[in-house]
């Protein structure tokens, strides 16, 4: 193996703390979670050990043999289902793209305590399962049920709140929800939800409840903890917030070039290259347009759709690169005109930050 110098490439510089040290529960927790690796955004399909992962809790081992899912509350017909149960259904495989709605928070000041996400909480998977719609009509809600929820196994605490993990939605948000017990053509991981989950696609990832054991029909509204105080955008403490939902437009690149390993800085040598890239934005709303600001100006990238409803875009988009320090950004619109903003939109715990990335390049002779 050959070692190179290179004029360009300086030595990286140590970060100085004040007491040398992460701060340990901020490691701690860190080191639970994972992001993708931007490079396999130039796959349609993020392979499955790359997937991001956002667990609160510990996951749970489930026995898929023993698991149940119950159906509980107002419903006139109840029943509940075992895996082979569900295994017998009609079968649906979808490509959705999830995102955790605190993708993007470590460029948002004052960082707030959970994932230090960049750009990597997202990733696209084939996801089978069966609709959930027609179990909700079999199961019969009465009249007057206005959401249901849905249960993870997971339990823990959080601000000295005990609970287990639990979403709600509405009657009309059930469309295309998806009760999933595959991942990429594989049964789900445990870390993924096994033996079952819920997929909402096109909202961010905390409504795709995982390690799921109970679906409840209420007549008031679920209040669950992370429903009313967590996923909720909020401009101070102690206000009840904006419910987080679908997601906001947003795209990110692979970035060219090689890094360096202690700042991940890209060196690229000078000449044409293919940047490539993804865009998605929520609700299954189509990306219309994704720019990429090369040398100050904004150039058109070229999209190749999916075909699949909640699966970001593949966009393409070639660039000349020339000697010297360049900053790249892309950026998207979607088909409503929902454009990504240059600066992060601030909220309290940094959610939906869909700010346009920036990918910094030195290019010369490697
Ligand atoms: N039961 C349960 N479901 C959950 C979570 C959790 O901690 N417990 N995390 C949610 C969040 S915040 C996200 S972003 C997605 C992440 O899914 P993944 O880890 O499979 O990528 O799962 C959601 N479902
Ligand atoms: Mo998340």
């Amino acid at each position: 193996m050959t070692t190179r110098r290179n004029a360009f490439v300086g030595p990286s510089a140590r970060i100085e703390t004040e007491d040398g040290l992460y701060s340990e529960d901020e490691v701690r927790l860190a080191n639970r979670n994972s992001g993708v690796l931007l490079e396999s955004l130039s796959k349609d399909i993020t392979p499955t050990g790359l997937h991001y992962l956002l667990n609160h809790f510990d996951v749970p081992m489930l026995d898929a043999d023993t698991h149940v899912l119950r159906f509980s509350g107002a419903f006139s017909a109840p029943f509940e289902l075992s895996m082979a149960d569900i295994l017998a259904l009609p079968t649906v495989t979808r490509a959705v793209t999830l995102e955790c709605a605190g993708n993007g928070r470590a460029n948002v000041s004052p960082r707030s305590h959970s994932m230090p996400w960049m750009y990597e909480a997202v990733g696209t998977s084939h996801w089978t399962g069966t609709l959930l719609k027609p179990l909700i009509e079999k199961a019969d809600p009465s009249g007057d049920v206005v959401e249901f929820s849905f249960l993870g196994a997971d339990f823990g605490f959080d601000q000295g709140v005990g609970h287990h993990f639990g979403r709600s939605l509405t009657r009309d948000q059930l469309d295309d929800v998806m009760l999933v017990h595959s991942m990429n053509g594989q049964p789900l991981l445990p870390q993924h939800g096994a033996p079952l989950r819920l997929i909402v696609p096109g909202w961010y990832g905390m409504a795709s409840v995982k390690w799921l054991t109970e679906i409840e029909a209420l007549t008031q509204p679920y209040e669950g903890f992370q429903q009313i105080e967590v996923y909720r955008f909020r401009d101070a403490a102690g206000e009840p917030g904006r419910p987080v939902t679908t997601l906001r437009v947003k795209s990110l690149m692979v970035p060219p070039g090689v890094p360096d390993w202690g700042t991940r800085q890209r060196y690229l040598d000078p000449g044409r290259v293919e940047l490539v890239g993804r865009a998605w934005s929520g609700g299954g709303v189509p990306i219309a347009k994704v720019e990429v600001e090369l040398d100050g100006a904004w150039k058109t990238a070229r999209l190749e759709p999916s075909g699949e409803t909640y699966a970001w875009t593949k966009w393409s988009c070639v660039w000349e690169a020339t000697t010297g320090f360049h900053v790249l950004r892309c950026r998207a619109t979607d088909a409503e005109g929902h454009k990504q903003p240059l600066e992060p939109p601030w909220d309290l715990a940094g959610f939906g930050n869909n700010a346009a990335q920036k990918v910094q390049v030195v290019v010369g002779p490697l």
